[in-house]
């Protein structure tokens, strides 16, 4: 099971390496890794055993963030009224994406990050993406609001990327162009 202990933090220089892509047929470390993802963003957004296990809460999480750099992460998203979705993506990509971005209105957190930097971070509205499943069959949806947030925040994780990479410096809460925020209770 993964804790915050096995969580690496921004500084570290795997979170700066382009992570190498996954084979298939999987073997059983990267199986066992993709599950282990899944199980930290289900168990982290369980009050009990967040509380438990002293898990902050994600929606989602990469390999590079446990010290393995490898194109694999987890979502999880459980909205009582919304979609519910949960996934493992291996090798993923977006394949194409709306002119129009948004951003989260509160700022993006990050399990690698301990600290809180403030700023509006642009990202796609609407996303396509293709990645393989468990069994490396491809995968192909499309995602909008923060499940695309998300996806992107954590594509970034494969190619070394940090959210705040994103926010411009000079003024973190400048307008974004053709942007539509995505206010902070839409979180859930
Ligand atoms: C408890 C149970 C306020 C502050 C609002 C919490 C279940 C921030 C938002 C959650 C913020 C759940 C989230 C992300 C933000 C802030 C991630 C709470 C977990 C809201 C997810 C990857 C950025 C994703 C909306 C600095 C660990 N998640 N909030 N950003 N939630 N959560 N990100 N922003 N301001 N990060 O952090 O999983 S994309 Cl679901
Ligand atoms: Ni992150």
């Amino acid at each position: 099971m993964i804790r915050m202990k096995d969580i690496i933090r921004e500084g570290h220089p795997t979170l700066r390496e382009r992570a190498e892509e996954v084979k298939f047929p999987l073997s059983e470390e990267d199986r066992k890794l993709g599950e282990d993802l899944l199980e930290y963003v289900v168990n982290s957004q369980d009050d009990e055993l967040a509380e438990k296990y002293d898990l902050r809460p994600g929606v989602g999480i990469a390999a590079p963030q446990v010290n393995q750099a490898k194109r694999i992460f987890a979502l999880h998203f459980d909205n009582s009224t919304g979609e519910n979705l949960s996934l493992v993506v291996f090798n993923p990509k977006i394949v194409s994406h709306s002119v129009e971005k948004t951003y989260l209105a509160a700022g993006e957190g990050c399990l690698s990050v301990d600290r809180a930097v403030p700023g509006y971070v642009p990202r796609y509205a609407r996303i396509t993406i293709k990645a393989l499943n468990f069994d490396g069959e491809e995968i192909k949806m499309r995602l909008k609001g923060l499940p695309a947030i998300a996806f992107q925040h954590e594509l970034d994780h494969l190619n070394g990327v940090m959210f705040f990479d994103h926010i411009d410096s000079k003024n973190p809460f400048a307008e974004i162009e053709n942007a539509i925020p995505i206010e902070r209770d839409s979180a859930e």
